[in-house]
């Protein structure tokens, strides 16, 4: 990539840039809680340690929220560049949450940098969508470049429906994680590559993992120390794992520096933030001190971004259906919601439902259903849930939420109601026709209307 195109990319951006560390801030929006791999240093009731502290937790927020903070925020932080997201969980097993928060953020400000870190399973799916939505940096968490050393470091790894364990499971994320890198870099993409360092499991390993991602074009590659006290849980420090002493940190450091080509491409200054740290590395900002007037601003503000966000999102989709070639075949698709402007909602908790009509001709509002619990039924059972919503749902050929565990999804097929998932976080009508359209396109024999 020309010099210049890098300097400005890392102009402001505190992690890649040391000299931009104590200038400009971040702000990390914890809307990715899930995850598709078990790290052993990782206590998956608190925030990936891939970036975070271990031991730590972060209240999850949904991507409409998450625009409010960076609304709020920014009106208190100086020099806020980048939002970036970075847990609880993994920011591309949580896909639909993370790019129609940099989406929407995109209504706000195109300046702001988009950032997210991820340990690169799910990361050659997503190649193109992250060109899309303009994200310029990614980080990937990459501990090994031998599946031998890998097998000690995942217990398991769960991808396309099944869950890899040992060998197989550190083989398969090895090569995704490569294949995602190529991808990333070949795109123009800065990406960053951290590595946990675990004595007695990888510390002899570094040099070949930093000569690895020097080879697939890695900008910086950054050192994280194993932590592992008693109280954070993780299988590592049930076995009593040590940390890594300054001076292994820094020789590791050193070593890489050597192959990467530079200090400057070492970081030095990670902070290892919480998944929703907010403010310049190492001077964490207090939300108390957010004032009521700021508070008002937001809601104006954001009601301006979300309407600016819609015409985008219409424009795109008028695009869509001008060029669908199957015009008259026509389907119901119900979308779960709670605010009732967005699929935001779990299938276990998707009371209200918005029924549209997909055809070539695009998407129109049918009907609103609502299931309707009493009190006695609040802790209504799954299986009871899913026949409900099946019954209620008869008619349509998908229905769309946030997120649904495979059961449901499983149950639902049985019924002949695909759930999508893929439309979680989109606009109502968006999240109808992406789920309609695709149902007309794979040419299934589709309920009709
Ligand atoms: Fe956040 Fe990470 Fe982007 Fe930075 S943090 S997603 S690259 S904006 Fe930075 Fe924090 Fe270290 Fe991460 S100091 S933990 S390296
Ligand atoms: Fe935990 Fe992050 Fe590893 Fe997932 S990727 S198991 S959240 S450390």
């Amino acid at each position: 990539m020309n010099k210049d195109i890098v300097r400005s990319k890392i102009e402001k951006h505190p992690c890649y840039n040391k000299s931009a560390h104590d200038k400009y801030a971040r702000i990390h929006l914890p809307v990715a809680p899930a995850c598709n791999i078990q790290c052993n240093y990782c206590n998956r009731k608190y925030d990936c340690s891939n970036e975070s502290r271990p031991g730590v937790t972060s209240g999850v927020l949904t991507p409409e929220e998450a625009l409010e903070k960076v609304i709020v925020v920014r009106q208190a932080v100086e020099n806020l560049s980048v939002v970036g997201i970075a847990g609880p969980g993994d920011a591309l097993a949580n896909p639909s949450a993370t790019f129609e928060t940099l989406r929407m953020l995109k209504s706000l400000d195109e300046g702001l940098i988009p950032c997210i870190s991820t340990n690169g399973l799910a990361l050659p799916d997503h190649l193109d969508e992250i060109a899309e939505v303009g994200i310029g940096h990614v980080t990937v968490t990459m501990n090994a470049v031998d599946p031998d050393i890998g097998k000690e470091i995942y217990s398991w790894v769960h991808f396309q429906e099944r869950t890899y364990q040992g060998r197989e499971a550190a083989e398969l994320l090895l090569k995704r994680q490569i294949k995602g890198i190529k991808g990333l870099v070949s795109r123009g993409v800065l990406v960053k590559v951290n590595t946990v360092l675990i004595p007695g499991v990888n510390d002899r390993h570094i040099k070949a993992v930093a000569s690895k991602i020097k080879e697939l074009g890695v900008f910086i590659h950054n050192i994280l120390p194993l932590m592992s006290k008693p109280e954070y849980g993780t299988k590592f420090s049930k076995e009593n794992l040590p940390e890594p002493t300054i001076e292994q940190i820094a020789k590791a450091r050193f070593d890489c520096a050597e192959i990467m080509g530079s200090f400057d491409q070492v970081m030095q200054h990670c902070r290892q933030c919480r998944a929703d740290a907010i403010g310049k590395l190492g001077q964490e900002f207090d939300m108390d001190s957010i004032s009521e007037e700021m508070i008002t601003n937001t809601s104006v503000l954001k009601s301006h971004v979300l309407g600016r966000y819609r015409s985008f999102v219409a424009e795109k989709m008028e695009r869509e259906i001008a060029g669908f070639k199957n015009r008259f075949k026509v389907t119901l698709v119900a979308v779960a919601t709670e605010n009732n402007s967005m699929a935001d909602v779990s299938f276990k908790n998707a009371r209200d439902f918005y029924v549209y009509e997909v055809s070539g001709w695009g998407v129109h509002l049918r009907e609103i259903r609502t299931l309707n619990y009493d009190e006695s039924e609040a802790c209504i059972k799954l299986s009871g849930h899913l026949r409900n919503v099946a019954g209620l749902l008869h008619d349509c050929s998908a229905m769309v939420c946030s997120v649904a565990g495979k059961q449901a999804f499983k149950e639902m097929m049985l019924k002949g109601i695909i759930l999508d998932t893929e439309g979680g976080y989109k606009l109502l009508e968006q999240a109808a026709w992406v789920a309609g359209s695709k149902r007309i396109r794979e040419h299934v024999s589709v309920k009709t209307a």
